[in-house]
């Protein structure tokens, strides 16, 4: 449904700006350094935190919204990488969003959304991003293969998503170098922490592993952390955090 919806809303964006008008201006940038994926391979443990308003399995996050205080928050708080929505129907995010936070954070920035065609790519390289979301269950790995390979010629880094081993193997196969396993399910909506934990050994060592989804505590988060979890990426739970900084230390 969110697939669908994107691929409308990909559609109209492309009548405003021509997909040969992004690649030409995304081109024209210079190239990224890949600074999200350095950033976790610096750190023993990296904290992505999320400006996210709302999600379809918890409705409205954050009535009052003031995601530019919030980004700066997660910075001063220690955070590793700011990771911002962007789909506008379920998540109520906007581009807008993203590039405010931009300019007022110097964090990397993963631009999460549903990415189901190549222009969002480039767009996400004009928007200022250091890192896009694929997401496994709506790419085949020929398709992650290729838009890995655009990320690469822009300098962005990819968070290859999956949620099983079936999806854990296509983006092995498809070279990414980023994987996030999805605690929650994208179709119920269930979340179960485990799922992180006995993916993980499938994942080869020089892969960097992102636990995602489902973080609310401590102690979640220490048991993600020793089962080998290179990365956190924490929204829901960070964002309702009253003191940020103690739940990243
Ligand atoms: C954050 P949480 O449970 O901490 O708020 O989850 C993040 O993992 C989640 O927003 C997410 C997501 C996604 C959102 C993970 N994968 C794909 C949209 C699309």
């Amino acid at each position: 449904k969110i697939a669908n919806y994107t691929r409308k809303r990909v559609q109209e964006d492309k009548k405003i700006v021509s997909l040969e008008e992004v690649v030409n201006k995304a081109n024209l940038l210079p190239e990224g350094d890949f600074k999200f994926e350095q950033t976790l391979k610096k750190n023993k443990v990296s904290i992505i935190c999320e400006v996210k308003k709302a999600s379809p399995s918890k409705g409205i996050i954050s009535e009052d919204f003031p995601f530019v205080q919030i980004a700066r928050e997660y910075e001063n708080a220690g955070a590793d990488c700011i990771s911002v929505l962007t789909e506008p129907k379920w998540f109520l995010g906007s581009d807008e969003i993203f590039k405010e936070i931009r300019k007022n954070v110097n964090l990397p920035m993963l631009r999460k959304d549903f990415t189901i065609d190549e222009y969002q790519i480039y767009q996400s390289k004009l928007l200022g991003a250091d890192a896009v979301l694929l997401i496994c269950s709506l790419l085949d790995t020929k398709t992650l293969k290729k838009y890995i390979s655009i990320c690469d010629s822009l300098g962005l880094s990819t968070l290859v998503e999956a949620h099983n081993i079936g999806e854990i193997n296509s983006a092995i196969d498809a070279g990414a170098r980023i994987i996030g396993v999805n605690n929650r399910n994208l179709k119920d909506f269930t979340v179960d922490l485990s799922n992180s934990i006995n993916l993980r050994k499938s994942i080869p060592n020089d892969i960097l592993f992102v636990a995602e989804s489902g973080i609310l505590n401590v102690n979640d988060a220490i048991s993600l952390i020793r089962s080998g979890a290179d990365a956190l990426l924490i929204g829901e739970a960070m964002m309702h955090a009253s003191d940020k900084k103690a739940f990243i230390r």
